[in-house]
């Protein structure tokens, strides 16, 4: 995305949310996005999270309002994930959002480079406080606290926590509503086990949580792997991460899980006695998904007229407009509340835009800037042929479809979208990504926009090097490794894995 301030862009938007009246309605052009997705991402962005009604800015640069459209976007993530973790043992905590300092920098080595990012709390009214109070920038330090407390022995381990919750970090980068926020919810799960072989094979499982959370709710596909020793978090002894690719060729972190080793645990004091009773310290995990991932599902599957949500995380997966006219209109409503009766038996969120004063051509359009997958029109000419139209958001297809078998097919249709969604984000993946062995074919391929896939010797020097030539960071490392390894592509010294690389958000 070009780097401007959105804010200032969305001062000059007409405004979306005004109620028209009557005769306005059918003229209210603001309602249309006014720029092409292709020619300017970063306008239409900032149109259509406003305009499909998700966001509304606040006084606050970089706070954002997530409106009902957004929020259940969110819910329905929570809901998938929360059931995920909780099926494999973790359990949900609330810890307080105030972090006194003398703990926040317990861990002198990971809070370092985030200082400036913190928010504080000096004062209670007007009285000082004795000591400031952060702001949760991340809970860490205040859930390992209690943590070393509540854990004696190996009878209290595993411990697996998860909290949800907002989290604030005063960027000063240019905020972007859902990617870059100052204030944004997330899950943190932070777990201890008594062996590291435990706490290993958990940030794979949550890895492929949230390769589920992207692949089966947002219908993206992501790439799972291992950060270099450069991109890892400072606390921990590794990270693995999902990466998603965006429209403009370059990467954005989806979520991350780290392992901790016993960095936290040698300076929080969280220990048990072993079986030989002897003092252990734990070995610890922490990992993360926040509402940045909604950003990133509007960009990949948005277009032209808007948003385009896949059907998992649609608050309306259908919508019917029926078509109104004179004597029929009885009729006509008669046969789309049965049909929504009879798709909601089947658990689809459906809605029926019984508007007046509103033109169906207008109400198409707006269903299809807010991304309800799809739309049925059921007017008196159809109900003559026993049928309605179906209109898929996706594809923009129409079909007409038989009313006796309108149930079946839509709801059939709503997995249809979603495989297709998914499927053509795979290819924009598989086609954005270009294998290198070579510096030169890496420095062109990521000059044309693409990722790199190469064999890498994972040193700082040598990230520095293609960095300063490209702007290209590694992204990750897959789990599961090409056989064949052989030299560097940019040193040419041995590799030890093969990495992607890229140009990231
Ligand atoms: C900002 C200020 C202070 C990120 C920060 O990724 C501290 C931090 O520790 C900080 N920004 N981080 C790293 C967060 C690590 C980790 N925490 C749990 C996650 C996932 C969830």
């Amino acid at each position: 995305m070009a780097k401007k301030e959105v804010e200032q862009k969305q001062k000059s938007l007409p405004s979306t949310s005004k109620n028209p009246s009557m005769n306005q309605k059918q003229s209210a052009d603001n309602k249309g996005l006014t720029v092409k997705k292709s020619d300017d991402v970063s306008e239409w962005y900032t149109q259509v999270i406003q305009k499909a009604e998700l966001i509304e800015y606040s006084q606050v640069s970089g706070c954002y309002i997530l409106r009902p459209n957004a929020y259940f976007i969110w819910e329905k993530v929570q809901a998938f994930f929360d059931q995920l973790i909780k099926k494999d043992g973790v359990k949900n905590v609330y810890f307080p959002l105030f972090i006194p300092e003398n703990l926040l920098t317990r861990e002198k080595e990971h809070v370092a480079g985030f200082a400036p990012e913190v928010a504080w709390v000096t004062h209670g009214g007007n009285t000082e406080l004795k000591e400031k109070l952060a702001i949760r920038p991340t809970s860490e330090t205040i859930m390992y606290e209690s943590y070393s407390k509540w854990i004696r022995s190996h009878k209290d381990l595993p411990l697996r926590l998860n909290q949800w919750c907002n989290v604030v970090r005063w960027e000063f980068k240019h905020p972007i509503p859902f990617l870059r926020s100052r204030e944004f919810l997330w899950q943190e799960g932070h777990t201890c086990f008594a062996t590291k072989e435990e706490a290993v094979e958990e940030t794979k499982t949550i890895l492929d949580f949230y390769e589920q959370v992207f692949r089966e709710m947002y219908a993206l596909p992501v790439l799972k792997g291992r950060k270099s020793a450069q991109e890892k978090f400072a606390g921990a002894d590794y990270t693995l991460s999902v990466e998603a690719l965006l429209p403009s060729g370059k990467a954005i972190q989806g979520a991350t899980s780290h392992h901790l080793g016993q960095n936290f645990a040698k300076a929080f004091d969280i220990a048990f006695l072993n079986d030989k009773r002897e003092k252990d310290y734990v070995w610890q995990n922490s990992w993360g998904i926040s509402t940045r991932s909604i950003g990133v599902m509007i960009l990949m599957h948005g277009d032209d007229k808007g948003l385009v949500l896949p059907p998992k995380i649609a608050e309306k997966q259908v919508v019917i407009v029926p078509i109104f006219f004179g004597e029929t209109k009885e009729k006509v409503l008669a046969e789309v509340e049965k049909m929504k009766a009879g798709l909601e038996k089947l658990g689809l969120r459906v809605h029926i835009d019984d508007r007046e004063g509103y033109s169906p051509g207008w109400k198409f359009n707006e269903w299809e800037m807010k991304g309800v997958p799809v739309r049925i029109e059921l007017g008196p000419k159809d109900l003559e042929k026993k049928q309605a139209i179906v209109v898929r958001r996706d594809t923009g297809e129409k079909t007409a479809v038989n009313i006796g078998s309108i149930i079946s097919e839509v709801s059939g249709l709503l997995n249809t979208i979603h495989n297709s969604l998914l499927k053509k984000a795979e290819q924009l993946l598989a086609s954005g990504i270009v294998k290198a062995t070579t510096l030169k074919d890496a420095e062109k391929a990521i000059k044309d926009g693409k990722l790199i896939f190469a064999p890498w010797c994972a040193s700082q020097e040598c990230e520095d090097n293609f960095k300063e030539k490209t702007q290209a960071k590694s992204l990750n490392s897959p789990l599961e490794q090409p056989k064949v390894l052989g030299d560097c592509f940019a040193c040419k010294k041995k590799a030890t894995a093969w990495f992607y690389f890229g140009k990231s958000y």
